[in-house]
């Protein structure tokens, strides 16, 4: 191990040992959670020589002061001032204004309510079927034969995307996920096969690929407009497929995870459905898919008493935010009533998820189908982790649907 990076002398504030980026941290991040959040409200990780906020007040902060707390040199743990990005720069997650400003425009412009209204009938559709598949089966892994199956069915599709080479979404999500961290093991693993996946995916970006009409080719249609030039397109299509489907993937997974270990919460919102789409925020808080993101700083900024210098990185742990008992009373109780205005799973501020409509579409019809069907859903089997930089993801979910009598 490299030596502890030693904290600039400007700063004074809590210096911690830990590596949010461990095994064990991934593995069960809550107790190093707590330790974070306790021991101050802004940190040194000396491990990688970067600040660390994890409590809800200063991470909602930090993310809607994009002009002090910056994206345009990455999100990720390596600065775009000093190092060459892994990949072309994303022209929305990590721009700022004004780029960013053109780009979300389009964007959301794209994944609108409207747009939502459009694709609904279809998802439905589809969203039907699977339950029926699933709740026949009875028993079933519910990571690789559903929360992977219906984004994964319905997403590529929305966009535009050909049928052929459709598996190489999920490694390329996995990719980038676990590059917004550092070089470890974990990354090493899931870049090792890199080049057939990345090219496939930067193939599928080009307007002669894309279906008329879907997302990807509307994006190519700003362009013609002249609201975007033609790198921009192709790299708005590229976040679609990067940030639309290892999301929602594991924000199935989670729900599902989330209702197996609690029956009462499943039952309440048989008993009352108008909870189904409140359920989901508060799914996000008790497991955000997203776990962390990284900004950099500015300038000099004071946060409670410590001066984080110009141009140093700081870590926002997003998860750990949305388990704030300051914010969030008991916040390990899950309990879809709750609604957790504020969580953090979806950002906040200018940045903020700008494919949400997407990600509570799907999650909406699929447990609205799966409450018409399923009575209760037990766990067989311990779950395990899939361990990735950014993402709090499940690799296997061992499930029994009990289904409804009718
Ligand atoms: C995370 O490439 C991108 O624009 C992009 C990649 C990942 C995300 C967002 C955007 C937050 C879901």
């Amino acid at each position: 191990m490299t030596q502890p990076v030693p904290l600039p002398v400007q700063a004074a504030c809590p210096v911690s040992p830990i590596d949010p980026f461990s095994d064990e941290f991934l593995a069960y991040p809550y107790r190093f959670h707590d330790q974070l959040r306790e021991i101050g409200p802004v940190f040194w990780l000396d491990t990688y020589g970067v600040f660390g906020m994890a409590r809800h007040a200063e991470v909602h902060a930090a993310l809607s002061d994009w002009q002090t707390y910056c994206s345009g040199r990455g999100a990720g743990i390596e600065d775009f001032a000093k190092v060459k990005s892994w990949r072309p720069p994303s022209k929305l997650l990590e721009v700022d204004p004004p780029v960013h400003t053109r780009t979300r425009t389009v964007m959301s412009r794209i994944l609108s309510p409207a747009a939502m209204r459009q694709v609904r009938e279809t998802f439905t559709v589809r969203a039907e079927a699977l339950a029926d598949d699933v709740v026949a089966k009875g028993r079933i892994d519910a990571v690789k034969e559903l929360a992977e199956v219906f984004p994964l069915h319905v997403f590529p599709d929305a966009v535009g995307l050909r049928p052929e080479g459709r598996e190489n979404l999920l490694p390329f999500g996995n990719m980038v996920f676990n590059s917004f961290g550092p070089q470890n093991a974990i990354f090493k693993e899931s870049v090792a096969n890199a080049k057939p996946v990345v090219q496939w995916i930067y193939d599928q970006c080009s307007r002669d690929m894309l279906r008329p009409g879907g997302f990807g080719s509307q994006v190519w249609d700003a362009f013609d407009a002249g609201e975007i030039d033609a790198e921009e397109a192709a790299t708005l299509v590229r976040s679609m497929l990067t940030a639309g489907l290892d999301t929602t993937v594991n924000g199935i997974a989670n729900a599902i995870y989330a209702f197996a270990q609690h029956p009462d919460q499943w039952r309440a919102m048989r008993d009352d459905p108008s909870l189904i789409r409140q359920s989901f925020d508060e799914v996000l808080r008790w497991e955000s898919p997203v776990q962390t993101f990284f900004r950099t700083t500015t300038r000099d900024v004071e946060v409670e008493g410590t001066t984080i210098p110009e141009g140093h990185k700081v870590l926002l742990f997003l998860g750990a935010a949305n388990r704030d008992h300051r914010k969030f009373p008991e916040p390990e109780r899950f309990d879809i009533r709750r609604r957790p205005i504020g969580h953090v799973a979806f950002g906040n501020g200018i940045h903020t998820c700008v494919g949400q409509l997407v990600a509570r579409l799907e999650v909406e019809l699929i447990l609205t189908a799966l409450l018409k069907r399923v009575d209760t859903i037990t766990m067989t089997a311990e779950p395990v982790r899939k361990l990735n930089n950014t993402l709090r993801s499940i690799g296997s979910l061992p499930i029994e649907f009990k289904a409804l009598a009718h």
